[in-house]
């Protein structure tokens, strides 16, 4: 998946966030996978989450640490529907990424996110970058701002 890579490069580099993708060359699918190859906590990780609304069909995205699960009901308030697990195809087909490789930007569609506040604990933190086996590394500040992400608290 080439060209998601390059759509996470280029949403990245419109946003002036600077980033450097690395390619893993080992599976980075699971947050638990990409914290081994990072070398990072998983809390560090961020889970780039796609939920579809029930009543709309529309998708939505939510970025949480690695550690934590998304509080769904916290979730439905902030997108105003409730929200069901999205279909893997509808992700691909709409966000141009695969599931394990959903990046917190560079999207096909303008998607509304939100980023869990405790993203904001970290330094830094690691995200996907495309594909299932690279990422990036950012200031959770800085990357939440490229993601367009309304910051909230989204964990259980
Ligand atoms: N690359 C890693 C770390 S950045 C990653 O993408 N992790 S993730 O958590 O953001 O993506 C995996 C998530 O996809 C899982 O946590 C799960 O919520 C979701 N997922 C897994 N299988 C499905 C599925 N069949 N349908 C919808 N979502 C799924």
């Amino acid at each position: 998946m080439a060209g998601s890579i390059d759509r996470v490069t280029r949403a990245a580099a419109d946003a002036g966030l600077d980033i450097e993708i690395r390619r893993m060359g080992a599976s980075t699918r699971t947050a638990e996978e990409a914290a081994a190859q990072c070398g990072c906590t998983v809390a560090q990780i961020v889970k780039s989450l796609v939920f579809e609304g029930e009543t709309s069909g529309k998708l939505f995205l939510f970025l949480v640490s690695g550690s934590n699960q998304l509080d769904l009901a916290k979730a439905a308030a902030l997108a105003g529907e409730l929200l069901k697990r999205a279909d893997p195809r509808q992700i691909r087909d709409e966000t141009g990424f695969a599931i394990g490789g959903v990046a917190p930007i560079g999207h096909l569609i303008a998607i509304p996110a939100f980023a869990d506040e405790t993203l904001l604990g970290f330094d830094r933190v690691w995200a996907a970058a495309g594909a299932h086996d690279a990422v990036f590394a950012a200031e959770p500040q800085a990357m939440i701002r490229a993601a367009q992400a309304v910051v909230a608290k989204l964990a259980v």
